[in-house]
């Protein structure tokens, strides 16, 4: 039976190497769409838990505990440590982590072990699909040839191969499975037509089908896109400050006209996707030295440095310096109403403050161990500085804020206070991106 019928009649085994976020959430789904579902993970304790129908995820995710539960207990989902467990899979998903180094270079050991382990034991025939965010020419490069070494078969004759990004993001993981479009890049035609099957039993948006080096590109290019717009703010509001006006003003009236969408200018960007695609997307071109996408991940990443010298203006506007001050940072997430912290630009901040020898007090309602009482935390800071737009922070009481600190300075990185009230309630205000109004 062909592999298309055989996924219609749900004849076909399938495996998911990395059961973090992105492997666990389409393993259960996988599996709550009636298909037998083996999951290796290299972290133990992960397996138990999983075993134990308990979902691996920090955080809250609608939806997967119960699926994980269901699927675990009709025995669709299996998780192991072991490779052996993938011999009789049709299909095997790779799920693992694709991060880049501090010198912005992609690390891929986790999917080159991935590959030699699979190789080793996958069946004739059988389809491979990398969901992982990878560098364009990956597939091509690195994983068709460790597939092939170890398993001692050619693509397209004793295996084939696809790549499908995974587009999920934590806190919404079976929603944006179910309903964000799909591109699914097969090593052939062939290939294409049977990912869009797979998927199809678990997709409702759009599977549109290419080959694997346009797939690899279409992600790392759309979250290269964000990162380059979001530069594109952080540079209107530097200008905005030094011209003298409100970027959100500016902003809003630009986007007025047509096919403008300009983003939010902000205390800087963070987060598991935008910081690192950007460099996987520039990573291993030959020919030409990108410019633009370099320069957009420096001025990005710049937004921090720039947040504690916005402090450093307030506190010298009162006789203060940082050294020796007391400073709250509001906000340790990397984007509202989240308790995810990687990259997060607060960490940047905290640092600046601290090598110039302030004493950095820590508030956030979603991030242990900063939650609590905001005003307790924050009691007797010389300055106040909102990194993150956390609802918690909205309509926020600025006599109250006022009576807690020891010096009225309030820095805002994310707009969530408008200037006149800052002046109103009496603060030495600066606000990223915006400038000392001119009158003119
Ligand atoms: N940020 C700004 N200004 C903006 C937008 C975001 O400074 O105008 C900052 C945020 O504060 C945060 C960082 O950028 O620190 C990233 O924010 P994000 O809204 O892009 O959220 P992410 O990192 O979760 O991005 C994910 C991506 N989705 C996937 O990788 C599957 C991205 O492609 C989506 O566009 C984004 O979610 C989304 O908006 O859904």
């Amino acid at each position: 039976m062909h592999l298309i019928e055989r996924i219609a009649a749900r004849k076909v085994k399938i495996g998911v190497i990395g059961l973090g976020y992105v492997g666990i959430s389409v393993a259960s789904a996988l599996a709550g769409a009636g298909f037998e579902v083996t999951g290796v993970e290299i972290k133990q304790e992960r397996v138990a838990k999983i075993n134990a129908g308990k979902c691996p995820i920090d955080g809250i995710e609608p939806g997967l505990p119960e699926l994980i539960a269901k699927v675990t207990s009709s025995k669709n989902l299996v998780a192991s440590t072991d490779y052996a467990s993938l011999a009789d899979a049709d299909v095997v998903l790779i799920d693992v982590e694709t991060p880049v180094a501090t010198d912005s270079r992609p690390r891929f050991e986790a999917l080159r072990a991935a590959c030699r382990e699979l190789g080793r034991v996958m069946k004739e025939g059988v389809l491979v699909i990398v969901e992982s965010t990878i560098a364009p020419g990956t597939c091509a490069r690195i994983v068709v040839p460790l597939l092939e070494k170890a398993s001692g078969r050619k693509v397209n004759e004793g295996f084939s191969l696809g790549h499908c990004p995974e587009r999920v993001m934590p806190g919404k993981l079976l929603k944006n499975l179910k309903e964000l479009s799909r591109v699914c890049g097969g090593s052939n035609a062939e290939t294409s037509d049977a990912m869009v099957a797979l998927y199809r039993t678990i997709v409702e948006g759009k599977l549109d089908k290419a080959d694997c080096t346009t797939a690899e590109m279409v992600k790392t290019a759309e979250n290269t896109y964000r990162d380059v717009n979001i530069a594109f703010a952080n540079e209107l509001g530097l200008i905005c400050e030094a011209v003298g006006v409100d970027f959100r003003r500016v902003r809003d009236l630009v986007n007025e006209s047509p096919g403008r969408d300009v983003h939010f200018a902000g205390a800087g960007v963070g987060g598991h996707c935008i910081p690192k695609d950007p460099w996987l997307l520039v990573h291993g071109i030959e020919g030409f030295e990108p410019k633009l996408i370099a320069a957009a991940r420096a001025r990005n990443d710049s937004m921090p440095l720039h947040m504690a010298r916005l402090v450093e203006s307030a506190l010298e506007e009162i006789g203060k310096r940082i050294y020796g001050s007391t400073l709250a940072v509001l906000g340790y997430a990397y984007l509202e109403n989240s308790d995810d912290t990687r990259n997060s630009p607060s960490e940047a901040i905290v640092e600046h403050l601290q090598d110039w020898g302030a004493k950095v007090l820590i508030h956030d309602p979603w991030v242990e161990p900063y939650t609590g009482d905001l005003w307790s935390r924050i009691q007797g800071a010389d300055a106040a500085i909102i990194m993150v737009k956390h609802d918690g922070y909205q309509n926020l009481d600025l006599a109250k804020l006022k009576s807690v600190l020891a010096s009225p300075v309030l820095v805002d990185g994310r707009h969530v206070v408008e200037s006149a009230d800052a002046a109103a309630a009496g603060f030495v205000f600066r606000g990223l991106g915006r400038g000392r109004p001119r009158y003119l």
